[in-house]
């Protein structure tokens, strides 16, 4: 298995990848087609011999690449990581995390690209010394199998300051390097707005069509489910407002819509979660809302609702069928 290079300057640049699913693939993939270094840690080593045996599979537009990519377990030793893109889901990031705790530092830059908020103040708590970078895509990639993605949709990746922000000169070669996957990144000086607006559109997409078992596209014509997302769609809007930050519920709304339509054929993240029986995002989406919520005083009843039903099916997994 090629190790990342081990010269103390190559290993600065190298991107160290946690949670390597679609969108985590599809960078680690379109670093390794770069020629960038690039390591991608998995939960134990039989993952990293798994990874390393098959290679990583991309299919875009322009056909399908088979790549080697440097692998090791979380649990291995190593160096430094100065730079590391989390991918994984919002509520396996901790203990994802956990086990590379002495290899991070105050030099550590860490990406958060994941669904949902409330994260990174958790990550922030339990390693107080990398420096966050909160993130948000909206690139479209599935995987067809372990290790192989598919790079479906086009679009962009946005990146902003955490809890502390990072000098201007780092920004831009932090930016500069993953830009270097080609895929397309932007900065946002307000990067919270673009999160809270994009967990507006998880609130009112995602619950929903786990609790209905539909496609995304369901909720765009259906008169009722319309109603819905206008409801979630208000209420994330107050709450967004009562965190200092600009939103207009049809706004809002209308951004859902067109995610449903752009989207329609899709499976949202969270009705593959309850389908496959695995843990959900929702303490991340609209729990999360409901939280900040609280803070605020606020009153969020059609959140509240769609968060008990998918606590409710999910404690009681086998009776949905
Ligand atoms: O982000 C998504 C998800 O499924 O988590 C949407 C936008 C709803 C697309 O499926």
């Amino acid at each position: 298995m090629p190790a990342p290079p081990d010269d103390a300057e190559a290993t600065a640049r190298t991107w160290y990848i946690l949670g390597a699913g679609a969108i985590g693939g599809l960078f680690a993939a379109r670093l390794a087609l770069a020629g960038q270094p690039l390591q991608v840690l998995t939960r134990d080593a039989a993952a990293a011999a798994a990874l390393d045996a098959q290679g990583l599979t991309l299919e875009d537009a322009t056909g399908t690449h088979h790549l080697h990519v440097a692998a090791a377990a979380v649990t291995a030793p190593g160096p430094l990581i100065r730079r590391l893109l989390i991918c994984t889901k919002a509520p396996q990031t901790l203990a994802a995390l956990a086990p590379l705790r002495a290899r991070l530092n105050a030099d550590s830059r860490i990406v958060l690209l994941q669904n949902g908020m409330g994260g990174a103040e958790r990550i922030h708590a339990a390693h107080p010394q990398p420096r966050l970078l909160l993130a948000t895509t909206t690139l479209g990639a599935y995987r067809r199998g372990p290790w192989q993605v598919v790079h479906a949709g086009l679009g962009e990746t946005a990146l902003g300051d955490g809890p502390l922000p990072l000098p201007a000169a780092e920004r831009e070669e932090l930016l500069a390097s993953l830009a270097r996957s080609g895929l397309p990144l932007c900065w946002d000086d307000d990067i919270r707005t673009r999160l809270w607006r994009k967990l507006a559109i998880n609130c009112a997409i995602n619950p929903a069509t786990a609790l209905l078992d539909c496609a995304n596209g369901a909720l765009a014509d259906d008169d009722d489910a319309r109603t819905l997302v206008a409801t979630v769609c208000a209420e994330a809007a107050a709450v967004m407002r009562a965190e200092g930050l600009r939103a207009d519920a049809g706004e809002l709304a209308s951004a859902a819509h067109a995610a449903a339509r752009a989207t329609a054929a899709n499976r949202s993240s969270m009705r593959a979660d309850v389908a496959a029986g695995r843990e959900t995002e929702i303490d991340y989406i609209n729990g999360y809302l409901l939280q900040r919520a609280a803070a605020h005083g606020l009153s969020v009843p059609g959140n509240a609702l769609l968060t008990a039903l998918i606590r409710l099916k999910t404690a009681r997994p086998g009776e949905s069928a």
